[in-house]
């Protein structure tokens, strides 16, 4: 391992590169988990519970604590309201702060209630999109209670059928009751606009693309930004150029990683399709070099549903996914990427990609823990604490407090 560790430092001085500024971003890199990953999810088929898996907020944290510890680069959690709604948001920031985690993204829930079987916040009537508003409103007081600053919009709205509602009508209402909302952001939060291109809605989404979200970003206002969930685009969808585009707007909020092999899968990040990760980072860290100002404030969020397998074990897999993806992007030649270009060698550009993607930066993130006085293998560091087992004993099978989409 260390003369591997060895090899990778070499490379990169040939590069130009010294090895302790690669370092120290992936030292500075993090990660937001969500506590709905904790809990139990399923299909609309079935829902199979886990044996320890989290019931509440408290739990949540806990294991959410639990990936930090092994991992130490998952400082913060996000959460979902009304799922993690509690009485006393002090009490749980000061646990959540015991624990060593911070709270994070605010996720309003505008899909959960009866009223909003034809929308939320593009609903025809102004009784629901009010309503809708003032969960949200609500949202923006519990995340300024929380020190929170970021508000995640996801919405459901759209129709199934042609003709069922005006598009053009539903895309005013949406602006009308995001400008209301984005009117009451105090000053240093931001609102993330997510899209997807289908479901629940099945012929229109009011948000269906990262085109709609950048729009509506942009008649907002600087503090509103566009969140990119990997699993929201038609297949073949070419992510990292959407990245690069908002880079470059300046509107790059945030993601949402998981993957997927057909839909909105949300798969452990990383699992099924490494090399788009990998892409995806290779356009961050190429703003990052141009000093680009928005590539300082994304938002790296995970939004995964672990249905059949264990939830904090499947959460740390992610992570370290993601960080394998974002160090191997780090290492990229970047001279010698750019000179390719310029010379229009095609394939001499696509093997310095390569060459990055192909290093293995096991060595590399095994240096980055032992620095940080971590295990180098966080899975079997948490295995072997037993956490899983404990908790299996402890908390009683069965259902959480609220979930996606089963529970
Ligand atoms: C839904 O498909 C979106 O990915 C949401 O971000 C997310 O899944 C939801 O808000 C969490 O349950
Ligand atoms: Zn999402
Ligand atoms: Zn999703
Ligand atoms: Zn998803």
């Amino acid at each position: 391992m260390a003369e591997h560790f060895e090899q990778i430092r070499a490379t990169l001085a040939q590069q130009g590169t010294d090895i302790e500024q690669v370092i120290a971003h992936i030292q500075t890199f993090s990660i937001e988990t969500p506590s709905w990953g904790y809990g139990n999810s399923g299909t609309r088929f079935k829902v199979f519970p886990w044996p320890g898996a989290a019931r509440d907020l408290r739990e949540k944290l806990a294991d959410a604590a639990q990936v930090q510890r092994v991992t130490g680069c998952c400082p913060t959690v996000a959460l979902h309201i009304p799922w993690d709604q509690v009485d006393d948001w002090q009490e749980i920031k000061a646990y959540a702060e015991h624990l060593g985690l911070r709270l994070g993204a605010v996720n309003p829930n505008l899909f959960q209630d009866h009223a909003y079987r034809f929308g939320s916040l593009c609903h025809f009537d102004k009784g629901v999109r009010s309503q809708a508003i003032a969960h949200v409103l609500s949202c923006i007081e519990i995340a300024q209670s929380i020190d929170s600053n970021v508000i995640s919009l996801w919405l459901a709205d759209g129709t199934n059928y042609p003709g069922q509602d005006d598009l053009r009508h539903r895309r005013h209402r949406l602006l009308d009751s995001l400008q209301t909302i984005y009117a009451a952001l105090p000053d240093r939060m931001r609102l993330l606009i997510e899209y997807k291109f289908f479901e629940p809605a099945f012929y229109s989404t009011d948000l269906p693309d990262w085109g709609t979200s950048l729009l509506m970003a942009q008649k907002l206002g600087p503090n509103a930004e566009v969140l990119v969930d990997t699993g929201h685009h038609p297949q073949g969808t070419n992510i990292p150029q959407i990245v690069a585009q908002l880079l470059d707007e300046d509107r790059l909020g945030g993601f949402h990683f998981n993957d997927r092999k057909y839909a909105d899968d949300d798969l452990i990040a990383g699992s099924l399709n490494p090399f788009e990760l990998f892409c995806i980072f290779h356009e961050i860290v190429g703003a990052q070099h141009e000093s680009n100002a928005n590539a300082g404030r994304i938002a790296y969020m995970i939004d995964q549903s672990h249905n059949i397998e264990p939830k904090i074990e499947a959460m740390i897999q992610s992570i370290l996914h993601i960080q394998t993806a974002y160090a191997k992007a780090l290492l990229v030649d970047r001279v010698a990427l750019q000179q390719a270009q310029e010379s229009g060698d095609v394939l001499g550009a696509y093997r310095v990609l390569q060459a990055a993607y192909e290093t293995d930066v096991r060595p590399l993130l095994t240096e980055v823990r032992v620095r940080q006085g971590l295990d180098p293998d966080p899975i079997a560091a948490f295995r072997s604490s037993g956490y899983a087992e404990q908790v299996a004993r402890e908390r009683t099978l069965g259902e959480s407090v609220g979930g996606y989409p089963g529970a």
